[in-house]
């Protein structure tokens, strides 16, 4: 007996489902998420035409008729500010563009959710036709009405409503997850202007098979540092291991150099992110609000792991918005590993 075809899901459909499993909802959450799925398409679509950039006139200049060429980090961020909360669900957003987050000023005052988003992380890659991202967060009000402020915005990834980002790449991909759990995937058919379900209930590996760090910054990294990708490299040490023995399993390097498309392949198949801090960089180079909290919600709900280096990513209290953190994010079974192994100044378990 031949099987009945899998029923094709629009993001918008599946969200509805999601939101049915809540009886008391308002809907303003669905509204929320369908309204950034609507500026992935913007974006999407603006990235598609990164190339033609030099055709029609530079970023920075004037095009062809006259009109003032945004960046494309600009825009998406523009793209995002414009879209968010249009039926007055968001009080408050955080952006990486943007030094100050904005407190929206709804009619009534009821936002009840905050955005923090990085609107096109990897930005630098797009010349060179490279996937870049975006990122957000989504956070519930804990002021009262009247009082919107920092305590809203600085909150920890364990007080997260949801996360996700958005890939642009061969398709683009946008990637959710809520307090409920679940990791869902979908991918932008342009032709029709919808994200279908393709990736439903993504899980990721328990053990790395790829690691993905910029070597060139080893001579600047903490010994403890240089001793995880070693042993990364040529094997754990029997004494260091976590759980399961690694040997014999092929490790392999993979690094783009954008965070969401480095993060999106090694979900997929399996791997470790590392972003230690450098002589350089103590603090690290990304964004805890923006880019390691809301990954590390998606990451640990597809049954991975993300930390700093001693702790859990999501314990994490930001102080400013724009804190940086060292990242280490991936397969549980790996970067519970590097924790031990950084803690116990390298040398072993
Ligand atoms: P950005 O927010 O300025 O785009 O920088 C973040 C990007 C990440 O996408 C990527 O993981 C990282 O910077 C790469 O940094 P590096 O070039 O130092 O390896
Ligand atoms: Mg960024």
């Amino acid at each position: 007996m031949s099987q009945a075809p899998k029923n094709l899901q629009t993001i918008e459909s599946h969200i509805l489902q999601m939101q049915k499993l809540h009886p008391s909802a308002s809907g303003d959450f669905t509204g929320l998420l369908s309204d950034i799925t609507f500026a992935a398409k913007i974006i999407s679509r603006e990235v598609n035409k990164a190339g033609l950039v030099d055709i029609l006139g530079e970023t920075g200049t004037e095009n062809v008729q006259g009109e003032q060429v945004q960046k494309l980090d600009e825009y998406a961020n523009n793209v995002f500010l414009k879209c968010l909360g249009t039926k007055g669900q968001v009080c408050a957003m955080g952006s990486e563009e943007l030094a100050d987050p904005i407190y929206v000023d709804t009619h009534e005052g009821t936002g009840r959710y905050i955005v923090v988003f990085d609107p096109l992380d990897g930005s630098s890659n797009i010349d060179a036709n490279v996937s870049v991202g975006t990122i957000f967060a989504i956070y519930r009000r804990v002021s009262a009405l009247d009082r919107v402020g920092e305590q809203d915005i600085l909150q920890s990834g364990r007080e997260l409503a949801a996360a996700g980002y958005v890939i642009y790449g061969s398709s683009t991909m946008f990637v959710y997850t809520t307090h409920s759990g679940g990791v869902h995937g979908f991918t932008l058919d342009p032709s029709i202007g919808e994200f279908l379900l393709s990736h439903e209930n993504l899980k990721t590996p328990f053990e790395a098979k790829i690691y993905s760090v910029n070597e060139a910054y080893e001579p600047r990294w903490t010994p403890e540092v240089r001793e995880v990708v070693r042993q990364l490299k040529y094997g754990r040490s029997s004494s260091s291991r976590q759980d399961a023995p690694t040997k014999g399993v092929d490790i392999s390097s993979r690094y783009i150099g954008s965070l969401v498309a480095d993060f999106h392949r090694n979900l997929l198949y399996g791997g470790v992110f590392l972003y230690p801090p450098t002589v350089s960089k103590p603090g690290g180079k990304l964004r805890l609000m923006c880019e390691a909290a809301p990954l590390a919600m998606v990451c640990a709900n597809a049954g991975g792991y993300a930390s700093d280096g001693t702790q859990d990513i999501l314990d994490i209290k930001p102080e400013t918005l724009h804190q940086r953190v060292p990242l280490y994010i991936g397969c549980r079974d790996t970067v519970l590993w590097i924790e031990k192994m950084l803690s116990s100044g390298g040398g072993g378990i």
